[in-house]
């Protein structure tokens, strides 16, 4: 058979377009595919949620590919293990609850499985503002990153989603949007960002699980974010808290959602 690049290429044109035309009305769109991000779209994907992920760089895994220090290995705790387990990402055992794994098999593995799960994951799309209607978040508004890279004015385009999720990391940029344009106050103690706290493992492990959930309506937030919304500490490279906190943020939604 005789190799046609103009078919190639119309293929590839033809599927993406139904892809991310299909994306445009969704159930759930998550910012963000780092560790928390890819977990929670694991967990919607799975229960049928139509869900999509826009990334804004190249890669998916965020923060986790680099372990610490860029020696590429993440510490868990026993709880998170087990849901390391169920994705069958490999883990090794340090001390009493402590598991090492391969960072890259764990964003690989949780990857696949995610995209697997039925997760639309959309690269190199950098989401740069929200819809909102009678005070609600709505959709999303998204841009190319090369658009936003080469500082090109050229306008966005924008999708609608039941609920949004900002998996963002540390800078929590659709909430931090939220705050800034669209007057809602926000779930937290003053109404605002509460801001991250310096490093602290325990604390920061135990209170993302608690701080991810709605942060107003139609917007919730899980992993780093979360600690950034509500004003918890980071934690560095165990990920422990955005396993778990991705999966309680999925479990939230497919509670409300009809
Ligand atoms: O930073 P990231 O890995 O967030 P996470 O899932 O995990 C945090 C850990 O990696 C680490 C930590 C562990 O203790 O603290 O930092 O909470 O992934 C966030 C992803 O969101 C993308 C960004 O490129 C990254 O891959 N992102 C951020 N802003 C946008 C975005 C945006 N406006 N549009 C699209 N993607």
């Amino acid at each position: 058979m005789k190799l046609d690049e103009v078919k190639i290429s119309r293929a590839i044109i033809e599927s993406y377009n139904d892809k991310l035309l299909d994306c445009l009305d969704v159930d759930v769109a998550i910012v963000g595919a780092g560790p928390a991000g890819m977990i929670c779209g694991y967990y919607l994907a799975k229960a049928g949620k139509k869900t999509v992920l826009f990334e804004r760089k190249l890669s998916v895994g965020g923060g986790m590919w680099g372990g610490g220090i860029m020696f590429n290995e993440i510490v868990v705790q026993e709880e998170a293990k087990k849901i390391f387990d169920e994705f069958g990402v490999k883990t090794k055992k340090y001390e009493k609850g402590y598991y090492l794994a391969d960072s890259v098999d764990a964003v690989s593995t949780i990857c696949s499985r995610s995209v697997h799960a039925g997760l639309k994951i959309l690269n190199l799309l950098s989401v740069e503002d929200v819809m909102v209607r009678a005070k609600r978040v709505c959709g999303l508004v998204i841009n190319w990153t090369s658009v936003e890279m080469a500082g090109l004015h050229i306008d966005p385009i924008t999708m609608r989603a039941k609920i949004v999720v900002d998996a963002t990391g540390h800078p929590a940029e659709v909430a931090r949007i939220v705050e800034r344009k669209s007057g809602i106050r926000l779930n937290t103690r003053t109404g605002k960002m509460m801001g991250e706290q310096s490093m602290c493992a325990q604390v920061g492990e135990e209170m993302i699980v608690k701080n991810s959930k709605e942060i107003c309506s139609g917007l919730y937030a899980c992993g780093m974010c979360a600690n950034a919304v509500f004003g918890g500490p980071r934690m560095g490279p165990i990920f422990g808290g955005m396993v778990l906190s991705g999966k309680k943020v999925a479990r939230q939604i497919i509670k409300k959602l009809p």
